[in-house]
């Protein structure tokens, strides 16, 4: 199982075993509402399991100077012809930056400044990503396998999901002839 790399990964520092690490786990009823097709999601078992994060959390929440650091593992998966994603956020500080980076299997990364205007970047093993401070961020499983990805991020960021809930992003990423299309 590819997700022991992560304790493995910071416990060889033993200054660390035993410190802030977090994990949680979003099931598809924690999704609602970010889906175009609500029929197709409503097909869905509410509780499969769509993305897990393992985070190590060093500092308190707000701490400015420190940082964050998690491992999302998204499952692959369609509602309807898009692709499954994270919620999605903007920061809570806005103006705080963010490095993804993939590593392992196909995804994308679904960027919006404030503007509201959007792109996308292909994720894959290896490739790396600066989100800067304004730009929302949400990653989507393009692939067949399972997707994962590391985040380096400000411990004063905080998560904005409010305006993404309301607003959603103004781009969706559908499979059209089994290519993800910014739509
Ligand atoms: C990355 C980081 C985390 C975030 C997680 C899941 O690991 O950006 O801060 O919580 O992805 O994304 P979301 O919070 O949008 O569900
Ligand atoms: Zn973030």
């Amino acid at each position: 199982n590819k997700k022991i790399i992560f304790p493995e990964l910071f416990f060889t520092d033993k200054n660390l075993v035993g410190r802030d690490v977090c994990k949680i786990s979003r099931n598809l009823s924690d999704l609602k509402g970010i889906f175009a097709d609500v029929e197709a999601f409503e097909k869905m078992p509410q509780d499969k399991l769509a993305y897990e994060v393992s985070s190590f959390l060093p500092e308190k929440e707000g701490t400015p100077g420190g940082l964050y650091f998690g491992i999302t593992y998204l499952y692959p998966g369609k509602v309807g012809n898009e692709y499954m994603m994270t919620k999605g956020h903007y920061h809570a500080s806005i103006d705080r930056a963010e490095f993804y980076w993939g590593l392992e299997g196909e995804g994308m990364l679904i960027l919006m400044d404030e503007q509201r205007n959007v792109w996308a970047e292909r994720v894959f093993p290896g490739s790396l990503h600066y989100i800067p401070g304004g730009v929302a961020h949400r990653m989507a499983n393009v692939g067949s396998s399972l997707f994962s990805f590391a985040a380096c991020w400000p411990s004063d960021a905080g998560h904005n999901y409010a305006e993404i809930a309301e607003k959603g992003f103004s781009a969706r990423l559908i499979e059209v002839n089994g290519i993800p299309h910014l739509i």
